[in-house]
């Protein structure tokens, strides 16, 4: 039975996903210590000072600070050693194993006996087999099973989400043996407000991720490709996906947009992708999923072109107003955001553009909506933030903006054809 109070577990990376995990951890009395690269970062958390700005974990953080390190040192003193780092692929797609492999040989230099070691990183079937496991082994001297435990629970969290949060998202586990599924069962189950379901392998625990996100990334990929398809056909895609979705079964509603980003969805295929190709499997479908989806930045750039030229604009003469870079809305995260693939096509073609993100005003050009509207003749919405939903035909027509690409659908389309603007859509 875990005694939380006199149970050290350490984090091992603390974005996203490690920080609200060591604040839960914190709270449920268990003793945390934190460990990340950064030593800015390290020394704000140490004071409760949260590196982001996501406010939920502002206040909590300031709450519960984390003693939090930037060396392994405190991993010997630890029961449970929770590794959650970012997994990035390369330029080329292939996985990016580096920050899991950094922390795992880190973690193993000071491993003990009986220490339970768990990823949450989301990472392709077969990689704490191959990647994790051995590099415990080698570099610790201990063996998994007998000296130690692993276990891989995978990350599910959903950044700017208000209702599901680390502590009541149900989560999978899988582990190299039954002591070591049942120690990591009753770790989250005493934490979680979720249920815990115990998956038989390592493997089954990381297939669960990849195929959630998979999931989402060829549902994504289906409603761009009716997007494109019902423009042509003077079909508004969003009411006909609306329209599906009353059905109360077996439909669940994706939306069209200018690109898929984030830390996950783009991402994630590509991890099983690259493992099924190296065991002699093609995944045809999931690649069509992930060339649609990384063709839709393009497509929204055809929208513009077009509606430019119905105005007797010239686009190289023109300004162009990109508005938003996170990848979503209300958040700061811009990481795989279809902005960038936007900006580089931009930057190729010679088109002029202004870009404004209030949640990242580092990467902005211009500081407001406003000054981003005054130097624009035709503006894209590559995010649905919400201060972006204010926008209205008069803001435009003052500025004698003419085009209207809404890369997010996140306008009342009517008002603006109302009022003489191009406005279009993806899909609308
Ligand atoms: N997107 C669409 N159409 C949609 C949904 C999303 O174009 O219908 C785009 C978004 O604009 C964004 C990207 O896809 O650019 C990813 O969107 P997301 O909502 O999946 O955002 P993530 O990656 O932060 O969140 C996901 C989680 N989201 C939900 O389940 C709602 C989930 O897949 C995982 O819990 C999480 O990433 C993760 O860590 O895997």
């Amino acid at each position: 039975m875990l005694k939380k109070e006199k149970t050290q577990v350490s984090v091992v990376g603390l974005g996203y996903v490690g920080l609200p995990l060591a604040i839960l951890l914190k709270k449920k009395r268990y003793i945390v210590k934190g460990i990340i690269k950064n030593p800015d970062k390290a020394e704000a958390i140490s004071k409760g000072i949260c590196p982001f700005t996501d406010k939920r974990h502002v206040e909590d953080l300031k709450r519960h600070p984390i003693e939090t390190s930037t060396v392994f040192d405190e991993v010997s003193n630890s029961k449970i050693v929770i590794i959650c780092v970012p997994t990035p692929v390369k330029e080329n797609y292939y996985p990016d194993y580096k920050p899991v492999i950094s922390a795992t040989k880190n973690v193993a230099k000071f491993l003990k006996k009986g220490t339970l070691v768990i990823l949450e990183s989301t990472v392709n079937p077969g990689t704490m087999e191959t990647v994790v496991i051995p590099r415990l082994e080698k570099i610790s001297g201990l063996k998994a099973g007998k000296d130690f435990f692993v276990s891989h629970c995978p990350e599910r969290i959903n950044p700017g989400d208000d209702y599901w949060n680390v502590e009541n998202i149900p989560r999978v586990v899988g582990s190299y043996d039954r002591k070591g599924l049942n120690r990591t069962l009753a770790l989250y189950k005493s934490i979680l407000k979720g249920k815990v379901t115990p998956m038989t392998s390592l493997r089954e625990a990381e297939a669960v991720k990849i195929v959630e996100n998979c999931f989402r990334d060829i549902n994504i990929a289906f409603v761009n490709e009716l997007a494109m398809s019902f423009s042509r056909l003077n079909i508004d895609v969003v009411n006909v996906i609306n329209g599906a979705n009353t059905k109360p079964f077996a439909f669940l509603k994706h939306l069209p947009g200018c690109g898929v980003g984030g830390h996950c969805i783009p991402v994630d295929p590509y991890y099983l992708i690259n493992y099924a190709n190296k065991n002699g499997f093609r995944h045809d479908f999931l690649k069509l999923a992930r060339k649609i989806n990384n063709n839709m930045p393009k497509y929204t750039i055809g929208l513009l072109k077009k509606g430019m030229a119905k105005q007797g604009k010239d686009l190289k003469k023109s300004t162009i107003a990109v508005l938003g870079i996170a990848y979503k809305a209300g958040i700061d995260d811009h990481r795989e955001s279809p902005t960038f693939e936007i900006l580089k096509i931009f930057d190729k073609q010679k088109i002029k553009y202004v870009v404004f993100d209030p949640f990242i005003p580092k990467k902005s050009t211009v500081k407001s909506l406003k000054e981003a509207l005054n130097r624009a003749d035709g503006v894209i919405i590559a995010t649905n933030h919400k201060e972006f939903g204010r926008i209205n035909p008069t803001m435009l027509t003052k500025n004698k903006i003419g085009v209207l690409i809404d890369g997010r659908n996140f306008l009342n389309k009517t008002i603006f054809i109302n009022s003489g603007i191009y406005y279009r859509g993806i899909g609308r």
